[in-house]
């Protein structure tokens, strides 16, 4: 009962952990406002997706625009923040350097600002990510205490919106909270991204509407879980009693070659290698190469745990992709 008056605002409601966190909060009471920024023709798919569009509030508010956040926030009032608002796209950011920087960083300054200033009992949630460790592990973990080394402009824009987020904390009290979360997927994940570029390259190839995938660097590894699971832990890192911040990953990892293999064998198609062309157009300037999470402390101090596998996100992926082009192919 006690939940039925809180409300939620979520940034970057229309990607694709938006709707996956939007749907928790609903089903545990919440009025859930998304904030969108202004667009002729704003994309609802995801939402429309997980079947929301028509549950949830809308507010106008642009990261990279100051005073629209103020409005958001001394309008709303919140009593959570969910800020998921980024350009998230680690291979495009060295070609949109200055604004990943202004959205990614500045916008948590406005955002943070904005609470302080009309609703500081609001509790806040940062986005951040592994890729701020990017070349650093802790025996080959990592975890809160591993040091950062970013290796792209979207992993540095990350890394000070975390320490402005821990900084909001210590000087002036804010319930502030940084996620450190490992790479989560679903079948709502942007197209752009590598597991949902092949679980769609998968659907498109065995319904005959491609000839070839195009990749980058089939070696690097990922710590891959679920996006419905990772909201989870979102929520329940803003109903303890202290702010803190907390790593969220499966603890096992994969090359993108096993996601390729797979996702290929999922979708009915043996010889993965045939459709496959490695493409320099995808690789980076500068990767990373190997990220696992250890999760100790959100597992021992919140009780979160993944519930999904490694084969069934992979499964369900290309299932949902296949689904989506509308048919299973006969021909093969
Ligand atoms: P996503 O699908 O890329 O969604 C990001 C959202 O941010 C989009 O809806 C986008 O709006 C919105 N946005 C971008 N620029 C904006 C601006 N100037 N003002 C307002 N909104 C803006 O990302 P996601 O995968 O859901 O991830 C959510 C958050 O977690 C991001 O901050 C990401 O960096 C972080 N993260 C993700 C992962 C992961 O594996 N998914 C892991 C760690 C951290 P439009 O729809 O209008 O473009
Ligand atoms: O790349 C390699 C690529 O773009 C994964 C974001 O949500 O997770 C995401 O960042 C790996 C990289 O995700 C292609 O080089 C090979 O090693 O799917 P990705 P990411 O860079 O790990 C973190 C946690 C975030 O915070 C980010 O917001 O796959 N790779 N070939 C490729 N990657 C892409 N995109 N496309 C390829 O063709």
């Amino acid at each position: 009962m006690a939940n039925m008056a809180k409300t939620a605002l979520i940034t970057g409601i229309l990607g694709q952990d938006g709707p996956y966190l939007a749907k928790l909060l609903l089903s545990k009471g919440y009025k859930v406002y998304g904030m969108v920024r202004r667009y002729s023709n704003p994309n609802f798919e995801n939402l429309e997706y997980l079947d929301l569009t028509n549950k949830i509030d809308y507010m106008e508010g642009d990261m990279t625009d100051e005073s629209s956040l103020y409005n958001v926030i001394r309008v709303l009032r919140p009593t959570e923040v969910y800020n998921l608002a980024a350009q998230s796209f680690v291979g495009g950011s060295w070609e949109m350097a200055k604004l990943t920087t202004e959205v990614n960083s500045l916008g948590v300054v406005f955002l943070l600002n904005g609470i302080k200033l009309f609703s500081p009992r609001t509790k806040f949630y940062q986005a951040s990510t592994s890729e701020m460790f990017g070349l650093s592990n802790t025996n080959g973990y990592q975890d809160e205490k591993t040091p950062f080394h970013p290796r792209s402009p979207y992993a540095i824009s990350k890394v000070h919106a975390y320490w402005t987020t821990i900084n909001f904390r210590e000087s002036f009290g804010l319930f502030t909270t940084n996620g450190i979360l490992f790479n989560h997927e679903s079948p709502i994940r942007g197209i752009q991204f590598v597991t949902r570029k092949i679980s769609d390259g998968v659907a498109k190839i065995k319904l005959g509407l491609e000839k070839k995938l195009y990749l980058g660097n089939l070696e690097t590894m990922r710590d891959w879980g679920f996006a419905g699971d990772y909201v989870e832990a979102m929520y329940l890192m803003l109903q303890q009693e202290k702010p803190d911040d907390y790593v969220v990953g499966t603890g096992e990892n994969h090359t993108v070659k096993e996601f390729v293999k797979l996702a290929f064998r999922y979708g009915g198609i043996p010889d993965w290698e045939k459709y496959v062309v490695i493409d320099p157009r995808f690789k980076r300037p500068a990767e990373v190469y190997e990220l696992k999470a250890k999760a100790d402390k959100v597992t021992k101090a919140l009780g979160w745990k993944p519930k999904v596998s490694f084969d069934e996100l992979v499964k369900t992926m290309v299932e949902a992709d296949l689904k989506r082009y509308g048919r299973v192919s006969k021909s093969r």
